[in-house]
């Protein structure tokens, strides 16, 4: 588990095609209806040849099938044979991702093009974890050495801090790291962390405060002790009120007990872009780590906001998380499409989102560690993809990104799974299962995978009403009886899962894990025409919230909204007084 120096070493040998030192700032998007191109005519087509076959059947007539549709990569498997597809599905799904110009837009991002043009902003995570050798600039910063500084930064800061030299104001050292974020901020870190546990070090404890509910900073304060409590303020802009309002409640608690304000430097420090208003603040610069615009909020793990990931489990876990991501990045640019694990997986979605009408997506980790991850993804795929207008700003034909949801097995099992094996429609899934476990213990992990198998199974094959029949004269039920339950005890089956499955849940493989669904979301985001990497839709919430804050607080007649939302501030109101 130590830093994979070998990795990096090997991995700055090679050279991604797509690196340009000056990238533009100015993208002109090609644009075409592409519900209206030749590929999803065919698609449209060639799915009436597919609907009616049943996965049993496809598996039965081809022996070789899991062959032909699996993929291994450094030690991860992908299963797509239990999808409702065939290999001319496969090949009409590669056409529409090249007529939507996939490669010249994954080349583009790659390059630092400015492809988040409603901001005007490059996309660049992918030079986070980018080994260093090559000058790239992004609006006249030299972002290879940017990145390593800060790297650099992380690496003595979370040295000190884990190591004991750094010190509380009373001398102690730093037994807990307490993240104040949110979205962007929160989710990648916790989600990360979370994932991560068997690799932390002893001594410090990461946790993390998100919502602006006070139950949350007062629960995760309660257990505390000022004296060894560091604070990492993690926020993009610095103006985020629920952050800002949580950081504010952490820095009078802390001075309520440390009392001089000259101690906040030893117990805060700040990650951002946003020097000023670090500073105004009250944090000094010198404890801020910085990122830039180019880097996405739900994509920002890799950066800065990563030190709660560096803190708890030691900068070098964290440097490999970054080379499993590297190494993913890798396989996207260089892989033909046909064998490309994230375009893969996403064209299985557009398959089904535009296809078939399904527009609902679950994840299911057959890993304790991972039970964070669904929530993670949710950000990561419904803030990229949940929009309705294309690159041009026209309104779309066609659906745009489902419904991310999912909780790990086996507790799905006994909570939701009736309705993905007898519910009216089909719900597609990725099934994910480490083969090793990170705690042996008895039967566990023989019966998790157990089970995580026969769930895929069974979503695929069903139980066709021959078997129930069988199944029931055996146990020795009347006809009558049989005939009431049969159409009970009928699964349909035909349901589309892929299996995601790895030889161990660490640092590098959960790099790739992240790293593969960001892709997947950028190739469906392609494919859609849609601008992946902004978020306007979280805005106009924002903004009546700061209306209606000073009328919960005022006494004023309150009549300038709807009814409805009148009346909910009155109730507010007459509790709050
Ligand atoms: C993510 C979004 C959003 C953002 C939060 C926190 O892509 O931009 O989730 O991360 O709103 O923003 P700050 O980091 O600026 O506080």
């Amino acid at each position: 588990m130590a830093l994979n120096a070998m990795t990096m070493d090997v991995v700055s040998n090679f050279v991604l095609p797509l690196f340009d030192p000056n990238p533009v700032k100015q993208e002109t998007p090609i644009m075409m209806d592409l519900s209206r191109s030749a590929a999803w005519s065919a698609l449209v087509s060639h799915k009436h040849e597919v609907e009616n076959l049943h996965m049993r059947d496809m598996f039965s007539s081809d022996l070789h099938r899991f062959e032909r549709l699996s993929i291994q990569w450094k030690g991860l498997l992908l299963d797509y044979s239990k999808n409702r597809v065939t290999p001319k599905t496969m090949d009409l799904l590669m056409e529409l991702a090249r007529q939507a110009g996939l490669e010249e837009r994954r080349d583009s991002m790659f390059r630092g093009d400015a492809i988040n043009f409603t901001e005007n902003r490059s996309v660049l995570h992918t030079a986070l974890r980018r080994p260093p050798g090559e000058s790239m600039r992004v609006d006249g910063l030299d972002v290879p050495a940017a990145v390593a500084a800060v790297l650099h930064q992380m690496k003595e800061f979370t040295g000190r801090v884990i190591s004991g030299e750094w010190k509380g104001y009373t001398g102690k050292r730093i037994t807990d790291v307490v993240n104040i974020g949110i979205g962007g901020s929160d989710l990648g870190p916790c989600m990360v962390a979370e994932s991560l546990k068997p690799f932390a070090h002893d001594g410090i404890r990461v946790h993390f405060v998100s919502n602006i509910d006070g139950t949350h900073i007062a629960e995760t304060l309660k257990s505390l002790n000022a004296e060894s409590t560091l604070f990492v303020v993690a926020s993009k802009t610095f103006t985020t009120q629920e952050t800002l309002t949580n950081a504010m409640s952490a820095r009078e608690w802390f001075l309520s007990r440390a009392l001089k304000p000259e101690h906040i430097a030893l117990h805060f420090v700040a990650v951002s872009t946003n020097r000023e208003k670090v500073q105004e603040f009250g944090i000094d610069v010198a404890n801020m780590f910085e990122f830039w615009d180019w880097v996405g909020g739900r994509y920002s793990l890799w950066s800065a906001i990563g030190l709660s990931i560096a803190l708890y489990l030691g900068f070098d876990a964290f440097m490999e998380l970054l080379s499993g991501a590297y190494a993913m990045d890798r396989h996207f640019t260089e892989e033909p499409l046909e064998s490309n694990i994230p375009v893969i997986l996403a064209m299985l979605g557009v398959w089904y989102n535009n296809f078939f009408d399904v527009h609902s997506h679950a994840v299911i980790p057959y890993d304790q560690y991972l039970h964070r991850f669904p929530a993670y993804l949710q950000q990561l795929d419904m803030e990229s993809n949940g929009k309705r207008v294309n690159r041009l700003g026209k309104t779309v034909e066609y659906a745009t990104g489902p419904v991310i949801w999912g909780e790990p097995g086996t507790n799905s099992q006994h909570a939701f799974f009736q309705l993905l094996h007898q519910g009216t429609g089909f719900i597609p899934a990725d099934f994910m299962l480490p083969l090793k476990t990170q705690n042996p213990l008895g039967e566990h992990h023989d019966i998790l995978a157990a089970n995580c198998f026969a769930q895929t199974e069974a979503l695929m094959k069903g139980k066709n009403e021959q078997e129930v029949r069988e199944e029931l004269t055996a146990a020795g039920l009347s006809s009558d009886t049989i005939a009431e339950l049969l159409p009970h005890k009928v699964f349909p089956g035909n349901r589309p899962t892929n299996s995601l499955v790895f030889n161990e849940l660490d640092p590098f493989m959960l790099g790739a894990l992240v790293a593969m669904y960001e892709h997947k979301v950028f190739v469906q985001g392609v494919v859609w025409q849609i601008n992946s990497f902004d978020q306007w839709g979280v805005e106009l919430g924002k903004q009546l919230a700061k209306a209606i804050l000073p009328e919960l607080q005022g006494g004023e007649e309150i009549d300038s909204h709807d009814s409805s939302t009148n009346a909910l501030i009155e109730a507010f109101r007459q509790v709050r007084a």
